[in-house]
């Protein structure tokens, strides 16, 4: 017996070095393809915030163009240079989706407007965080066709388990078709004054309804408009067009609504959402009853969102509710939770709400919470 026998232990060491670098090296070979991006990568950017995602393709040019992050604001949520030639043919999308081409290489370029996030799609079995002020990427080849869900996984505040979005991996030329329905900036800030006289004119059909001042007329069931902004108005005119409102079946009151948007075309929109921002913004009358002290904490969920004086937020995509319709915000809510609203594929924002509705219990916990809102204007 030799309680220490040096030899022995060299070898030892030396053999399990040599073992565990034999296990690890492999690893370095595929960490170098992981970070080595092949010169023929095309580029996409995402962009994280509380609590959306959105995306920009560089255009023909193959060259994303330069952005400044004081320049984002409501008409330039990605704080795109307008002296940067490079930029003018970039695409910009707003989501819900974003979509990529079978079989080719792409560098996901990722940036963060405020917090941490985390770019996760599970089945890329890749992820990387976006960190504010810092440019970071992962690149990928997708290989089948497809719609994957697009994650945040940081955990990045109340709203972040309702920070979804999806990419689809379509075949060429499904591909070209989704790209040649996209707008270029060029294209978003190429659009003409809106023209309020025929603003005026338009908005006479939607009177009949809405009230001459857009003030609301419930017996109608049709809401305050006034006091809404353009980008919330524009998009929901978009989403009644498009079947995401008013289509689903048990939203009969909804429906009278898209058959009115249906021929409207951009222009005219423009024109009509303009003039309805021009009209005066008096507070609607309160009709629900509840006790506005109780409802104040479960609006504390709501404020992330909607504001804490209940403004709404372009950055969040949240509509104000201060001053507006109660008894519509009420049917809004029961809509979101029964399914009626939130639930079209594409509706990725009412998607978000209607996974915020189930937060707050319906019956007298809505009522204090709408009596709250009421106070807020
Ligand atoms: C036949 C009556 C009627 C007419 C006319 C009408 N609307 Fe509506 N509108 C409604 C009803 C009802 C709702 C509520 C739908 C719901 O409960 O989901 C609504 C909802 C809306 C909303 C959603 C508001 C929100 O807070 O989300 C917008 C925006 C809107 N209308 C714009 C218009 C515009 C613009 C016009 C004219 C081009 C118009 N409406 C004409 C009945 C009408
Ligand atoms: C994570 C962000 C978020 C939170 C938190 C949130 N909302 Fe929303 N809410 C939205 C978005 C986004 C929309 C717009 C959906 C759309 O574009 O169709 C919306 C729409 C609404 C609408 C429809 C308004 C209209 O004019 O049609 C109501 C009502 C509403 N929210 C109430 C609430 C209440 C009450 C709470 C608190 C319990 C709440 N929201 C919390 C994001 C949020
Ligand atoms: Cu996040």
């Amino acid at each position: 017996m030799q309680p220490e026998y040096k030899k022995l232990e060299w070898w030892l060491i030396g053999l399990t070095t040599v073992g565990v670098a034999a296990m690890l090296a492999p690893g370095l070979v595929v960490w170098a393809k992981f970070v080595t991006v092949p010169d023929d990568a095309a580029v996409v950017e995402a962009v994280g915030q509380q609590w959306s995602w959105s995306f920009r393709l560089p255009g023909e040019d193959g060259v994303l163009g330069a952005i400044d992050a004081t320049l984002i604001g409501a008409d330039n949520p990605f704080g795109m240079d307008a002296n940067d030639p490079r930029g003018q043919d970039d695409v910009l999308v707003f989501g819900p989706e974003l979509h990529l081409p079978l079989d080719k290489p792409v560098k996901v370029l990722l940036r963060s407007k405020d917090v941490l996030h985390n770019f996760t799609v599970p089945q890329f079995r890749v992820k990387m965080d976006t960190v504010p002020g810092m440019v970071t990427f992962m690149w990928l080849t997708p290989t089948r066709t497809g719609e994957f869900e697009i994650l945040c996984e940081e955990l990045c505040g109340m709203g972040h388990f309702a920070m979804r979005s999806r990419v689809v991996v379509d075949d060429a030329d499904t591909y070209q078709a989704w790209l040649a329905n996209q707008r270029t900036y060029a294209q978003l800030t190429a659009r003409p004054a809106a023209d309020l006289v025929a603003g005026a004119t338009a908005y006479s059909v939607c009177s009949a309804c809405h009230g001459i001042n857009a003030e609301g007329n419930q017996a109608l069931n049709a809401p305050k408009l006034a006091g809404l902004p353009k980008w919330y108005l524009t998009r929901q005119v978009h989403n009644f067009q498009d079947g995401m409102r008013g289509g689903a079946p048990g939203n009969d009151i909804a429906i009278q609504m898209s058959a009115i948007v249906e021929p409207l075309d951009e222009t005219t929109i423009d024109n009509v959402v303009a003039y309805i921002a021009t009209l005066p913004d008096k507070a609607a009358h309160s009709t629900i009853r509840g006790d506005a002290a109780a409802g104040a904490s479960s609006y504390i969920t709501c404020a992330y969102c909607h504001g804490a004086a209940g403004q709404g937020s372009w950055s969040t995509n949240a509509p104000p509710l201060a001053g507006m319709s109660d008894w519509y915000l009420a049917r809004q809510l029961q809509q979101f939770r029964e399914g009626h609203r939130g639930r079209h594929p594409q509706d990725l924002h009412g998607a978000q709400m209607a996974r915020l509705s189930r937060v707050v219990p319906e019956g007298k916990q809505t009522d204090d919470l709408l009596a709250y809102i009421n106070t807020l204007r």
